[in-house]
């Protein structure tokens, strides 16, 4: 069966009695690695169909490790993240920005997995 769209934003979703996978979309926009407040949690219903439209002013790496994904972003060029949310449970998106050009070749990358997550997958059964 193909799912309904639902525009997202930055709204709430009203899950209500969502008996069927929905896809839902959400537009997030990075600056300087950050995304503002009203989007830093992504809210699904196991089974859903989550797409994200991510633009980002600083090249770099979305990260949903949980999920295996990643998204190499460069500025002004908005990209998209598509998948099932297959799993429960609340899970963290990580951003990676690009090495400096004056970067060392062969430092160690910097250790931002244990910074504040950029913003929260949570999945909840249906
Ligand atoms: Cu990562």
């Amino acid at each position: 069966m193909r799912p309904a769209w639902a525009l997202v934003g930055s709204l709430a979703l009203a899950f209500g009695a969502a008996a069927e996978p929905v896809a839902t979309l959400h537009e997030l926009q990075l600056v300087n690695g950050v995304l503002p407040p009203e989007q830093r949690l992504i809210r699904a219903l196991k089974g859903d169909a989550v797409r994200l439209r991510i633009s980002s002013n600083q090249a770099g790496e979305l990260h949903l490790h949980a999920y295996r994904l990643s998204l190499a972003l460069q500025p002004g060029q908005p990209a998209e993240l598509a998948f099932t949310a297959h799993a429960s449970g609340r899970f963290r998106f990580e951003w990676h920005a690009a090495k400096s050009p004056g970067a060392v070749p062969g430092a160690a990358p910097p250790a931002d997995h244990h910074a504040a997550p950029l913003a929260l997958l949570e999945v909840r059964p249906r």
